[in-house]
């Protein structure tokens, strides 16, 4: 059979599965995408991020993971639901509902089946952030989305509010063109966000990066003051760069339930937190992407918004 059909197939199966997108590029070695990655991790910009300076090798070719891979497919998962951040304790829309480590997994094994019965005998490994993947350079050459100056890929008919998930395999299948960049002449995210992350278009620096000081850091570690001073009650990464974004007006509600807010809540409460027992902390947040930092993170973070909020009160 011919390999555009073989594509064809894959491509039927992944939206059977439920995936929103789908796409394949050819598995050659990242050279471009690489020197970018390296100059990132060069500047620092991967702050305590030390797993990000690791296994380079993977990150440009991935035939170091899949010796002769010939494709990468890449998916797109909405995640999307028609809720409202709040202003106080905001936790990031990705992480309302379920932990996508847990949701998608599966989904990408379905995918991999599949793809044995229309290829036998091929090879494959998915990632979904769980490895030295370049999953947004390999998304942008699959045709799944271009890189937003804020950094995310974006689709023109769902938006950023999605997860990417990579498929490396030995079979042999017809690439997708790149998109093209719709960004134009917008800076909205540049502008808005709050602690000037984005130190040029689509290059995000995590030192400075809300998300990055909420969700990747540990207890022991005191978020710096220029950062505490524009939480704007974040307490749970951070979505300005995608909520001023023009494209997030096409945003379609997920079909995924687990997604939806867990408790209906989009926020969390930094007094309740800072009291949480542990018993409870295990139980409240299993299947949570906000088990991540610890319950000693969440009180971390929840103590700096007691102590912002208390600063607010003694000068105003
Ligand atoms: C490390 C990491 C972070 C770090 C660093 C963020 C970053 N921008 O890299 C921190 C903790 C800050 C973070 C935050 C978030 N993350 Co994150 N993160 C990752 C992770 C694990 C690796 C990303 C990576 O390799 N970064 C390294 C840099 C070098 O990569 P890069 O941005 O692709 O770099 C390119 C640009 O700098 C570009 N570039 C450089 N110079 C130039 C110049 C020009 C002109 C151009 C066009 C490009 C360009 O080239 C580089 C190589 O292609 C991925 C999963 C994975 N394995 O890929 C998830 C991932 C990127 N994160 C994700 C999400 C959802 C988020 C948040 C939205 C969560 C939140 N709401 O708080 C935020 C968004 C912050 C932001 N604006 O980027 C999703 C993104 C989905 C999507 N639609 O794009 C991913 C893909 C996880 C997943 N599987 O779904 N994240
Ligand atoms: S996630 Fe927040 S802090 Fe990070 S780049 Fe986007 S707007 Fe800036
Ligand atoms: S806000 Fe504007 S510049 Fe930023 S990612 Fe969206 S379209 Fe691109």
């Amino acid at each position: 059979m011919h390999r555009a059909e073989h594509s064809r197939q894959l491509k039927e199966a992944a939206r059977r599965i439920g995936f929103d997108a789908v796409g394949v590029a050819a598995a050659v070695p990242l050279d471009e995408e690489f020197d970018r990655y390296q100059q990132w991790v060069d500047a620092g910009y991967h702050a305590g991020m030390g797993y990000m300076a690791r296994n380079a090798d993977a990150r440009r070719d991935v035939t170091c993971i899949v010796p002769e891979a010939r494709s990468v497919i890449v998916v797109a998962k909405n995640y999307y639901t028609p809720h409202s951040h709040g202003s106080q304790g905001k936790i990031a829309r990705y992480a309302w509902g379920d932990d996508y480590h847990d949701v998608l997994p599966p989904m990408l094994d379905a995918l991999i089946a599949e793809l044995g019965q229309i290829i036998p005998g091929s090879t494959s490994r998915r990632y979904t952030d769980t490895g030295p993947v370049l999953e947004k350079a390999w998304a942008v050459r699959a045709g799944v989305g271009w890189q937003g100056k804020n950094g995310n890929i974006i689709r023109r008919d769902i938006g950023s509010w999605f997860f990417l998930g990579v498929i490396i395999t030995t079979a042999d299948l017809d690439p997708d063109e790149p998109m093209p960049d719709y960004c134009g002449s917008c800076t909205a995210c540049l502008d808005a966000c709050p602690t000037q992350a984005i130190v040029q278009p689509s290059v995000v620096d995590a030192g400075r990066c809300i998300s990055y000081w909420t969700i990747e850091t540990k207890a022991d570690v005191e978020i710096p003051l220029p950062i505490v001073e524009h939480l704007d009650g974040w307490f749970f990464g951070c979505d300005v760069c995608q909520d001023v974004c023009p494209w997030n007006r096409f945003q379609r509600p997920t079909d995924e339930p687990r997604f939806q807010p867990r408790l209906g809540q989009t926020t969390l409460d930094p007094a309740e937190i800072v009291t949480l027992q542990p018993e409870t902390f295990v139980e409240r947040f299993r299947r949570s992407p906000l088990k991540r930092p610890k319950l000693g993170g969440l009180q971390r973070n929840a103590r700096v918004l007691l102590d912002t909020n208390e600063t607010d009160k003694e000068t105003t």
